[in-house]
């Protein structure tokens, strides 16, 4: 029986997984599959090279945050209101020193700056990146992770950044992804040929190939919501979540983006971070969270909205602006906004 997603067949996806064999080191992958990028082929290498990069270097210091005083807030706040953690600030230091060492993104958007940064280069990309979503999970090693997406600039290289270069539309996106620091550390990303996962072995310092043609089921059993809020959400939120307790569904929330994210995405499920009383636009921030998420949900045949519109639709007005955000397997998001 031959079983379709998006109008992808099996037949394909099958063929795709041939063509992505299971073990094959990250920068293998990249080179055997560069002709896919619309773009020069070595820009995006280096592109991601450098994510990859930087990544190892945070892995090392979340994997021993506990051993060195690095861990705790510096006393100061990110644009999100969130007390920095140390980590926070390192891992900013980190991506945005491989980003501009590696000479391919001019311009960066990062949760941790207020405006963006010129990197003072030719590249041709512009990068939105959260260094380290979840903080708060820091302190009680919990799971965090990294959230990228990858824009090309659309004035002319070598010339001032422009507004158009920065605030671009999720449908913009030319490559996507998030790394989870979590029992073992992942790399997911994509291009828009689907979603590929890589898993870190530290002993050798290399990503491998662990999750070829990722697909998140079209239906799923779990929902990711933050319940404690319930009295400040929205009724057709209640009554959603009403129904998923009526329908037996497991609730599953880390309180870390990545980390419920993936789980949904391998499993099936929904995550919602909806309005409420305090974040009447939604607490999750559009274009360093919710477009890369989107991104990659679509691309492996779930969906992302509002609770109502596309995430990857919003016209950007604000590099911090907040969206509602329902994310995961394509019939729950479609159920849960037949509430509205
Ligand atoms: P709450 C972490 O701060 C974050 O941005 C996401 O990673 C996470 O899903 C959400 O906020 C948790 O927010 O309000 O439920 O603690």
């Amino acid at each position: 029986m031959q079983r379709s997603f998006n109008n992808t067949s099996a037949a394909s996806i099958e063929s795709s997984r041939i063509a992505h064999p299971i073990g094959t080191a990250l920068d293998r992958f990249i080179k055997n599959n560069q002709a896919q990028f619309q773009y020069a082929s070595g820009e995006l290498s280096q592109l991601l090279r450098d994510i990859a990069l930087a990544s190892k270097v945070v892995n090392r210091e979340v994997n021993k945050a506990g051993l060195i005083d690095i861990m705790g807030a510096v006393g100061s706040q990110n644009m999100a209101g969130d007390e920095q953690q140390k980590l926070d600030v390192l891992a900013n230091i980190r991506f945005t020193r491989a980003l501009a060492k590696g000479g391919e993104v001019c311009a960066l958007v990062s949760e941790e700056s207020e405006s963006f940064v010129d990197l003072n280069n030719e590249g041709q990309y512009m990068i939105a990146i959260d260094p380290l979503d979840g903080s708060s999970n820091i302190d009680v090693n919990v799971s965090i992770g990294t959230i990228f997406s990858i824009y090309r600039r659309k004035s002319p290289a070598g010339t001032p950044i422009q507004q158009i270069d920065i605030l671009q539309k999720g449908s913009d996106q030319v490559a996507a992804g998030y790394v989870l620091y979590g029992s073992s550390t992942m790399l997911v990303y994509t291009t828009g040929h689907g979603v590929n996962g890589f898993t870190y072995e530290p002993t050798l310092g290399e990503y491998f190939l662990s999750h070829p043609t990722m697909r998140i089921p079209e239906d799923g059993r779990i929902y990711s919501i933050n319940e404690g809020l319930t009295n400040s959400f929205a009724a057709p939120v209640r009554d959603y979540i009403q129904f998923c307790k009526d329908e037996n569904y497991s609730a599953r929330y880390v309180g870390s983006l990545v980390a419920d994210f993936h789980r949904n995405l391998l499993k099936g499920g929904i995550y919602i971070y909806p309005a409420t009383a305090k974040d009447p636009n939604g607490k999750l921030r559009l274009m360093y969270e919710c477009n890369a998420l989107a991104y990659l949900a679509e691309q492996a045949g779930g969906s992302a909205t509002t609770g109502k519109d596309r995430i990857l639709d919003i016209e950007l007005k604000d590099l911090h602006q907040r969206t509602a955000f329902y994310v995961g397997s394509r019939n729950m998001v479609e159920k849960a906004a037949s509430f509205s």
